[in-house]
């Protein structure tokens, strides 16, 4: 099953909204496999944001994510990578469609409240970053007849 890894933000950690994105990933049908609350330090955030070193916006971005605390976490599923991304929404809040999660909550490209992986190299690349093996815990729940044939 495909992985993807998911970070609420420092600004959705104090929006107040850990628990309806949590509740939206668990209402879809996905499954949580990794959950922490952290706080990031600048070169762990560096190497996430890497691909970005060279635009103007890096120092600010960095800047933002070590800010405060985040809540990561890996969520499980068959074709959770592009699922979640449709969950959260346009990287613009103001171009999100009402319904997910940026389109619901936010106004501005730099207070997107939340990451999620693009892509499936992406997805492994950010788990292993984020995450030690251990941390991340494999179970099978017991609805899973109910949501897939
Ligand atoms: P992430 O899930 O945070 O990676 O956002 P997304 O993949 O939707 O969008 P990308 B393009 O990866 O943006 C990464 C972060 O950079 C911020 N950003 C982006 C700006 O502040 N200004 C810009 O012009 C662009 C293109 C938005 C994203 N995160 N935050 N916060
Ligand atoms: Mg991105």
């Amino acid at each position: 099953m495909e992985r993807t890894f998911i970070a609420i933000k420092p600004d959705g950690v104090q929006r107040g909204i850990v628990g309806e994105i949590i509740r939206r990933f668990e209402a879809k049908g996905f499954t949580l496999v990794g959950l922490k609350l952290m706080q990031a330090n600048r070169e762990l955030a560096e190497q996430h944001y890497a691909v970005h070193k060279e635009r103007p916006f890096f120092a600010g971005l960095v800047e933002f994510i070590t800010s405060g605390p985040l809540v990561a976490m890996v969520w499980e599923g068959d074709g959770v990578i592009a699922s979640a991304r449709k969950l959260i929404g346009a990287t613009n809040p103001l171009n999100a469609e009402p319904g997910t999660i940026r389109g619901d909550y936010g106004v501005s490209v730099g207070r997107n409240l939340i990451h999620g992986s693009d892509a499936p190299e992406t997805a492994q690349q950010e788990i292993k970053l984020w995450f030690k093996d251990e941390e991340l815990v494999g179970w099978q729940p017991t609805i899973t007849p109910w949501l897939y044939e």
